[in-house]
């Protein structure tokens, strides 16, 4: 099913070291990737030394793995990137130093840094390549190993809403629930919020702005939230999701400014417009639907706001 399985199958085997590197500032695609990639290995192959390196998810630090390695074995290691279209987003201080790299990738192919790959870029999550190469050769998916995989298949298809979500997630799904996961316990470790989120999330509501005629929504957040309440960046951000599943807002987005980070930091979000073409103006960049911007003061989100009221309106 997928071009290079072999290839990958047989890298595996001729390697006794493998490093699997994660993407900068990491989520749960490519953290649960490296995860359910190195328990397959370690089921499947023996006398495998397997490192994850990079930055942990919401820890703030860094793999333990990164400890143990020494020059001598990462020369001769094989890199498998996991979720990463860029090379220069790869996690991995070292990654120049390293024997080979195999990548393993559900965006577009836009950086041909490895020789040797599996990309499909039709597939939701990165997680669900991994388990659907790991069926396709008949390799032990442990109990451990599908709850990591699950864990990236759940969020980066939103819950199965999102508009890559096909056959194949659910196909991976039914693999993943097969191998023993335990659904009820991923949902509250992922989804249960702390009442100071829950209130967080109501306030980012009541403070959002609407323009072009509800069409487009806002969450300006300043230092000072940052400074009263006791959550950290990724859980503000998060309260953007308040403005999502509405009808009439096409475009939502949420503009904050960290009291660690001179510029102002702007996540955009719609379900059918083109929000990519405009944040690629402002300093970012991401999905189609789901990207990001940096911008320098709340007079340049003025003219953010007006470019996307543009392509709002020329539909
Ligand atoms: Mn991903």
């Amino acid at each position: 099913m997928f071009n290079n399985s072999q290839i990958l199958l047989k890298k595996i085997k001729e390697y006794k070291n493998i490093i699997i590197s994660k993407h900068v500032s990491p989520d749960w695609d490519t953290q649960g990737s490296a995860y359910g990639l190195r328990e397959i290995i370690l089921d499947n192959f023996e006398d495998k030394n397997v490192f994850v390196v990079g930055e942990v998810l919401n820890k703030g630090l860094r793999e333990i793995d990164e400890t143990k390695l020494t020059k001598e074995i990462i020369n001769n290691a094989i890199l498998i990137t996991v979720d990463v279209a860029n090379f220069e987003r790869v996690d991995f201080e070292f990654k120049d130093e390293v024997k080979e790299i195999f990548k393993i990738d559900h965006h577009l192919e836009v950086d041909n840094f490895a020789e040797n790959k599996i990309v499909d870029d039709s597939a939701i999550a990165c997680t669900q390549v991994v388990t659907l190469w790991a069926s396709e050769l008949n390799l032990i998916i442990s109990k451990e190993a599908a709850t990591f995989l699950y864990f990236g298949l759940i969020t980066d298809s939103g819950r199965f809403l999102f508009e890559k979500t096909n056959g194949q997630t659910f196909l991976a799904a039914k693999l993943l629930i097969e191998s023993g996961v335990n659904i009820t316990e991923i949902y509250s470790s992922l989804f249960l919020k702390n009442l100071e989120l829950a209130i967080w999330y109501n306030k980012a509501f009541s403070i959002a702005e609407f323009k072009n005629n509800n069409s487009i929504a806002i969450i300006k957040v300043d230092e000072d939230v940052f400074k009263n309440i006791d959550l950290g960046e990724e859980e503000i951000k998060s309260a953007l999701s308040v403005l999502s599943g509405i009808k009439e807002i096409k475009i939502w987005l949420m503009a904050y400014k960290t009291p660690f980070n001179e510029k102002i930091k702007v996540s955009i979000r719609s379900r059918d417009f083109d929000i990519n073409s405009v944040a690629i103006n402002y300093n970012g960049g991401g999905h189609k639907l789901a990207s990001g911007a940096k911008i320098n003061n709340w007079d340049e989100l003025n003219s953010l706001v007006k470019d996307l009221e543009i392509l709002v309106n020329k539909k």
